[in-house]
């Protein structure tokens, strides 16, 4: 009786196990197109409209050995029309940091940033990290990079069509 009562339990814990497996698994989306050459993400997250989906995110090639330091000198977004900005780049040889700040004008009233792994294409999730971007631009984000693997960064605004800055 008592092992009947365990095994159930264990089936039904089992079971939420898979479907908690299977929903973050069906929400990655596969199709990200690759970093490309060259190395502008040590430069700057230039964005190419339109990047408002991960599959139109703008490449930026492979970035040299250290840390990735976002610079953005002015990027609009915003509006129905421009909702996101997606980049993606490999990471140098060696494990190292990307780093940032980042903020922003009105008419935006909120924006977020995530960053996801990149494997055969598809989007990893859930994301390795997702901040809340102030308008102060003096937040300080960092996050982990593996050597040579490629990566997705987006970054989301709700409300009116303004800039942001990093
Ligand atoms: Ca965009």
């Amino acid at each position: 009786m008592r092992y009947n009562r365990c095994m159930n339990r264990l089936a039904s814990v089992t079971a939420l196990v898979v479907m908690v497996g299977c929903s973050s698994g069906s929400s990655s989306t596969s199709g990200i197109p690759g970093p490309g050459s060259g190395s502008q993400v040590n430069t700057a997250f230039d964005d190419v409209e339109p990047n408002n989906t991960p599959e139109q995110a703008t490449p930026l090639g492979t970035a040299s050995s250290g840390n990735v330091i976002i610079w953005v000198g002015s990027n609009d977004i915003g509006g129905s029309g421009n909702p996101a900005d997606y980049f993606v780049f490999e990471s140098g040889a060696v494990p190292a940091k990307l780093e940032f700040n980042m903020c922003y004008t009105p008419a935006i009233k909120a924006m977020t940033a995530s960053l996801w792994k990149v494997v055969d294409g598809t989007q990893q999730t859930p994301p390795i990290a997702t901040w809340t971007i102030s308008n102060t631009c003096a937040d300080s984000f960092t996050a982990p990079l593996e050597g040579s693997s490629v990566y997705l960064f987006g970054v989301l605004a709700t409300g009116g069509a303004g800039t942001y800055t990093a």
